[in-house]
This record gives C-alpha cells, structure tokens and sequence, in this order.
C-alpha cells in the first residue's frame, strides 16, 4: 500500500477533471483571442469555466475572477500593486500582514521593505491564527493593505477573515486572503465574507498545478502585474490557458459540490488518525480540531526529530511533510511552530498530515500503524528523548505547548 498524505501541497488531478480538459490539447486547440472558429471553438467551455468559479466562492456579476498561473503570482500581484498603486502613486505607506504567512506573501512583503515599505508582521495566538482585535489595533491612517490568510497551509487553522473583513471594511482599508488551502476545502461565501482580492491555487483542490486565480471586488482597479496584450481585459496579459482554465472550473465544481458532506467524510477519518496518534506519549496537535480545515494535522512527537520521522514515513510508502513543500529542503524548524511559542527542539518535530476526499479508511488503519512504529523506533535511537524523562502515562495535548522540560 502506499498512501500519500501531503495534500496541503498539492493534490492528484481528479479523472473528470482531466477528461474535462483533454480536449482542448490537441482538438480545441485555437487561441481564444482569435477570431476563427479554432479560436471560438473554446469559448462555451472558458464561459462555463468562469461560472464555475463564480459560483464556487459566491462571487457576484460586479467581481472579476482572473486566472493566473498560481497562487504565488496572485499574491505577488496583489501586494506590489497595492504597493504601486496606494503607496507610490498615493498616501499611504503601510502594508499588515502576519507571521505565518505563504511565503509567496512573506517573501514578496520582505522585498517590499527593501524599497521603503512599512510592513507590521502580526503575532499569532496560542493556536497559530491572528486575532481580528490585533488587526484592528495595528491599522493606521497609513495603512494601504490587511493581507492575512483564511487557512493556514501547515496547521489547517481557520482564521476570522470575516471579522477581519469587517474592520478593513470600516477602517477603510483594503483587505487581501490568500484563499489557498480554504476554497474547496470549507465553504467559502464572498457574498457573507467582505474581502477587497483573494488568491486561488486549483492544485490544492484536485485541479491542474500551473494555474491559479484572482478574485477582485467589484472589478475595482488594481495595476497588472503582466502587461502585454489585452487578455482578460487588459488585467493580466498572455494567452489563456484553456485547458488549465476548464480544468480548474471543473476541480472548484466538484470540490465546492455536496461539500458538508465531503467535509464530514475528510474530518471523520482525520480526527479517527488524530486520536490515534495522540495515544503516543508526548504528543501535541497545534490547534483544536472545530478550528482547522478538516483534512490537516500539525502534530508535534517530543523526542522525533521531524526529518528522520519523513524518511521513516516514505520508506513505509507514506508521503508527508515536515511543513510547508517550498521551505521543505532548509531543515529549519517549522517557523508556525516556533511563532506559536514552541521551543527550538520541538518545532523540529512537526509533521503535516493532510488527508483528501480520495484518502480511505485502510489508508488511515495503514498510517497509524507504521505511525507508532517509526516513532517507537525513532525514539528508542533519539538522545534527545532519551535526556528528557517523559510523563508516566504521557501528555498528549490539542493546541497545548507542552511546557519545555
Ligand atoms: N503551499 C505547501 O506545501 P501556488 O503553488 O503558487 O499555486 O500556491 C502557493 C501557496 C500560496 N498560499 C498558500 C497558503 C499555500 O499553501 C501555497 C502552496 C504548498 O504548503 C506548497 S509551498
């Protein structure tokens, strides 16, 4: 058996989603911006594409959706644009996002210091998520854009983007999500929720990597960050990606559809892992389960140093991660541990499970059981643990750190 359980990072491409796109390689293949019937031919399938995505985060007629090639350029769009067009070209001079941020939002805000951007970097509560009364007392009257995401991608955390929304809203600011690991996961209701740009990834929900989106509040203006031809309206220039484009329609559709039920059926087999996995002694999962998005697990093994546990994993044919995939190949401990307030050694520890809709019963039976082997193996060879006494009986804990011994 071999079970992968890293779906924060990316997803396997649903069979629909890849019929749906099939077509428009090799048979629809004209460029939608030419006027011949090669060209045409895609437009019914791009028109429902873009339906598809309204309807899967509730947009309104007045919102655009942009496609982008990811995420990371979503954001980038967004914040140098902001940049651009309210603190170059305008008053303002102040940009608020968090500590735990996509480091496509992190990396991008750094490089915004570089030229002369005041950028507040929000602490984070005991559970890893920013509360709204901290956002609220950092705005200033220079303050340009509230950038903070709705979930996070290592601890599944939900954060309170509707509060948040609301105060941008009052404060006049305006208010950016990096909506990545919520859309298709939890409901996400843009008609309930105030939020000025939020970012998309389809291959966090079973839709092609490569392609991404924008959503933009009632089409309000914001400088592109590609000019060149006029594509989507002159707002992001290049030749569409048809077949990405129809994919990522087809992934939000079947991810948004029935989705309470998905949802029950993801975190029924997450949390029956979680109470598994928390019978081992000295054990920790960053935030209550009610908080997080359903398919994602930060668990924390005293004693099991995150990368040893990674490769005992993958020779058990399981696919994991010590955090996020893109700061994977550093070792450094996992930054939303060590934001939370845990120590050094112990944010070392963390392992990101993330289930999916495709993940089974006898895969989740498979990982507990090499689970406990490989901490058992793990810990019996660990110095570290074996210098740390651990509590007869254990201390198993949601969204506790353990005090450092
Ligand atoms: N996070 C993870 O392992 P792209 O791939 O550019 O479409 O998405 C980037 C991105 C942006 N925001 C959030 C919250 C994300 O989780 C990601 C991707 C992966 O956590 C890969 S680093």
């Amino acid at each position: 058996m071999q079970v992968y359980l890293d779906n924060n990072a990316t997803t396997m491409v649903a069979p629909e989603v890849v019929e749906a796109m099939q077509p428009f390689f090799s048979d629809l293949y004209g460029n939608p911006n030419s006027l011949h019937k090669f060209g045409t031919a895609s437009h019914p399938a791009l028109s429902k594409a873009i339906d598809q995505m309204y309807a899967g985060i509730n947009a309104s007629d007045d919102d655009d959706i942009i496609f982008t090639s990811c995420a990371t350029e979503s954001n980038n769009w967004v914040l140098k644009s902001v940049w651009i067009d309210k603190i170059l070209h305008g008053e303002k001079n102040h940009i608020v996002t968090s500590e735990v941020e996509h480091p496509s939002v992190l990396s991008t805000c750094k490089f915004l210091e570089d030229q002369g951007v005041n950028v507040t970097y929000l602490p984070v509560n005991e559970e890893g998520i920013v509360e709204a009364q901290t956002v609220k007392a950092f705005i200033t009257d220079k303050t340009a854009l509230v950038s903070i995401m709705w979930a996070s991608n290592e601890t599944g955390m939900i954060f309170p983007i509707k509060e948040i929304g609301a105060i941008c809203k009052e404060k006049g600011v305006l208010f950016h999500t990096d909506g990545v690991q919520a859309v298709g996961k939890i409901p996400v209701d843009l008609q309930d929720v105030h939020v000025d740009f939020m970012s998309m990834s389809a291959h966090k929900f079973h839709g092609p990597k490569g392609i991404g989106a924008l959503y933009i509040k009632n089409s309000q203006p914001l400088s592109p960050l590609l000019h060149g031809g006029e594509q989507m309206g002159s707002r992001r220039s290049g030749t569409l990606n048809v077949p990405y484009i129809v994919g990522m329609g087809k992934a939000i559709e079947m991810a948004t559809e029935n989705i309470q039920e998905k949802m029950a059926s993801i975190r029924a087999k997450r949390d029956r892992l979680e109470d598994a996995l928390l019978e081992l002694s000295d054990t920790f999962v960053v935030g209550k389960r009610e908080h997080r998005t359903p398919n994602t697990i930060l668990i924390s093994i005293r004693g099991v140093e995150g990368e040893g546990m990674l490769w005992d994993l993958n020779n058990g044919q399981i696919g994991a991660s010590t955090g996020s995939a893109c700061a994977s190949e550093d070792l450094e401990a996992n930054s939303v541990m060590l934001a939370i307030g845990a120590d050094n050694e112990l944010a070392h520890t963390g392992i990101r499970l993330s289930l999916s809709r495709y993940t089974t019963d006898e895969e989740i039976d498979y990982v507990i059981e090499k689970f406990k082997g490989a901490v058992a193996r793990l810990r019996a060879i660990s110095s570290s643990f074996a210098k740390v006494q651990p509590t007869p009986g254990g201390e198993a804990a949601e969204c506790h750190i353990p005090a450092h011994h």
